[in-house]
């Protein structure tokens, strides 16, 4: 049974997960991951935010880029440029491997949901993985370029085009599995990590049935802000919140979440924001929330479990 559920995205939520499982057992920990990011491409099936979770989890992400894996070469790509398929999305042959698999399972009938807990019990991962979805349920990004789907408009465009709107579960209607209801119902702690509002954690909320299990769980619902000083973090979280009509700080993520939350922690930077978001009815930490290293990881997340037993406690 999971004590603490991790709303995810790709970079920041790995981090954040990094934090958790320094000061909870990490099998108590479970992450709901968008896959509001996947897509094909080489006729393989791309699942960048699980791979980003997993493999950070797993201690094999490339620090540095925060996706990819440490140490990868590149033969398969550069021979797959050689023949004249497309290069723009960097596969590194070990991470190759990932997709292939993940196809070929796919094809063979199993849900993204099986492969997701098959990655992380084969790379040594003990916090529960699941996808937020097994439909697909891709975000498109509205540009004055056309309709995109996200990674195009991120990597291969290099997030150059004026955003006009989002598309989330592009492809049709997307179910949440049964095993991310589950965990929201069995959850004593809900948090929602420092990802993008609109394309990493909008694609879960978005998904029917999942705004209102957080409402109606007893645990504790508590963000942590990816908007410090008015700026994301990393990302395109600022043209893509102005698209929607979000303020672009850390009370427009508050506003954005009030609904769902009881708490937010907010960068010390934006202390002045603190009375404006409890006037929402909402509980503030104000910390720094800056992950440098394993340190502040671990320090953030105290933070985060902090204030949900505060508000457990009223
Ligand atoms: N991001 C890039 O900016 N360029 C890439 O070539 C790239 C490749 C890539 C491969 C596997 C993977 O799991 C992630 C990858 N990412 C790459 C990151 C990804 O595009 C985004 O950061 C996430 O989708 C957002 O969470």
């Amino acid at each position: 049974m999971s004590a603490i559920v991790v709303l995810a995205g790709g970079v920041g939520a790995a981090r954040f997960l990094e934090g958790v499982v320094q000061v909870a057992p990490p099998a108590t920990v479970t992450a709901i991951v968008n896959t509001g990011d996947d897509f094909a491409l080489h006729g393989l099936m791309i699942a960048p935010d699980l791979d980003i979770v997993t493999c950070t989890l797993a201690d094999l992400i490339d620090r540095e880029q925060g996706w990819g894996i440490a140490g990868d070469t590149t033969a398969c790509m550069d021979w797959l440029g050689r023949l004249g398929g497309p290069t723009w999305f960097k596969l590194g042959d070990r991470d190759l491997a990932l997709h292939i698999r993940r196809t070929a399972l796919l094809r063979a009938g199993y849900r993204l949901s099986a492969v997701a807990d098959a990655f992380r019990q084969a790379l040594g991962v003990a916090v529960r993985i699941l996808p937020m979805s097994d439909d697909p349920a891709p975000t498109h990004i509205l540009t004055d370029a056309g309709e995109l789907h996200f990674e195009e408009y991120l990597v291969r465009r290099r997030a150059q085009d004026v955003v006009q709107g989002v598309r989330l579960h592009a492809a049709g209607p997307a179910l949440p599995t049964a095993e991310v209801l589950a965990a929201l119902a069995e959850a004593r702690l809900v948090l929602i990590a420092p990802s993008n509002p609109v394309v990493s954690i909008g694609p879960i909320l978005a998904l029917p049935g999942v705004r209102e299990a957080l409402r109606a769980c007893s645990a504790p619902v508590i963000a942590v802000s990816p908007i410090v000083g008015g700026a994301a973090i990393k990302g395109p979280a600022v043209p893509l919140m102005r698209a929607v009509a979000m303020e672009v700080s850390a009370l427009g993520i508050a506003r954005a979440y009030s609904d769902i939350l009881d708490g937010i922690v907010i960068d010390t930077v934006d202390a002045g924001l603190a009375p404006a978001i409890a006037a929402l009815g909402l509980r503030v930490t104000v910390c720094d929330t800056i992950m440098r290293g394993p340190a502040e990881k671990a320090q953030l997340a105290r933070a985060a479990l902090a204030l949900g037993t505060a508000v457990l406690e009223g």
